[in-house]
């Protein structure tokens, strides 16, 4: 029987610093695709081509080394693989999951790992994050799913997916959606049936600030008017609560040039429509043209800004997209 293959793209993190070394030292070799993929045994169920595509802390991905593994991706799926795996530092994972989920074109999923532990520790958990991501890349169920995370035997949404706690085994979380299944005797169990999904976005070239402020006690405004002064294409406000920002803020939102998102940050929880009408509420900012985040957390809201901007999305369009990948089926 020919086995399924899946491609592997590795570009670093804590899951490939070799034994003895550290992320902060940049001389210290990494380890290759191959390297983790050796430590899996010779027996897999699926064939594996590997590409070692970076040696990074995630914290220093880019955009543009994205779209180079995303097209790697798309030549491998082309050329027949059933899956993509990418293999990178947990601290920007997200991100790169949201990235796959809004710019890739296929059924085929995309699934995203890393570790916690790197492997000069006691137990680390690269290899058996990267032998999850396998089985989930692999399995017929796991296609029209989008982007996926799989970590710690949870395979979470990438629109859902934060690292939640930055040293636990356990750091990725779906709250309050929850995951979309597990690995479990080197089988992917999903809960539901994969749900449609908005078509792909194009993953255009990413340019120019696109800050995410976080409102809070005594915010003045002053921030954001520096910002935009400096030429920010658009800002995402971290806004308290349902999307809230001072009087002082407001009045700059008011005068914003460019598109301004809302959404919470709190870690959990839609932003509002029609709640509360004071100056700097929710009403009141869509009133002077804010798009609300829905249930967008600031991070993934950003990298939606960021990729519609790239793709010369107009205004009012910003807005539908908004609507279309941050509010519930309801
Ligand atoms: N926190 C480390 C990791 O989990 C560093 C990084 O993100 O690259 O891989």
């Amino acid at each position: 029987m020919t086995r399924p293959r899946v491609a592997v793209a590795a570009l670093g993190g804590t899951i490939s610093i070799a034994p003895g070394g550290s992320l902060e030292d940049d001389a210290v070799p990494r380890l290759s695709t191959a390297d983790l993929l050796g430590e899996l045994g010779a027996d897999l169920p699926m064939e594996v081509t590997a590409g070692t595509l970076a040696g990074l802390a995630s914290a220093s991905m880019s955009y543009a080394k994205l779209a180079q593994t995303r097209q790697w991706g798309i030549e491998q799926i082309e050329a027949g693989a059933v899956g993509l795996v990418v293999v990178q530092g947990t601290d920007t994972l997200e991100e790169t999951a949201y990235f796959f989920e809004l710019t890739w074109p296929f059924d085929e999923p995309v699934v995203v790992t890393g570790a916690m532990r790197n492997p000069s520790l006691l137990s680390p958990d690269g290899p058996a994050n990267l032998l999850a991501a396998l089985t989930v890349a692999a399995d017929p169920r796991s296609r029209g799913r989008g982007a996926l995370v799989a970590f710690n035997d949870d395979v979470h949404a990438a629109r859902w997916v934060r690292k939640a706690h930055s040293s636990h085994l356990e750091a990725f979380s779906s709250a309050p959606a929850g995951p979309l299944g597990m690995v479990v005797e080197q089988a992917v169990h999903y809960f539901h049936r994969p749900a449609p999904r908005p078509p792909a976005l194009p993953a255009g070239q990413v340019e120019g600030l696109v800050p995410v402020l976080e409102s809070g006690l005594g915010d003045s405004g002053e921030l954001l008017s520096l910002v935009l002064n400096s030429g920010a294409r658009g800002v995402v406000l971290a806004a308290t609560g349902v999307g809230h920002v001072s009087a002082g803020t407001a009045d700059v939102v008011r005068s914003a040039e460019v598109p301004i998102v809302v959404a919470t940050r709190t870690g959990a929880g839609p932003t509002f429509r029609a709640t509360y009408g004071s100056h700097g509420s929710e009403s009141s900012l869509i009133r002077m043209g804010a798009t609300m985040a829905g249930w967008l957390c600031p991070r993934k809201s950003r990298a939606l800004l960021q990729l519609l901007l790239a793709a010369g999305v107009p205004r009012a369009e910003i807005e539908q997209q908004f609507r279309l990948r941050g509010d519930l089926d309801r």
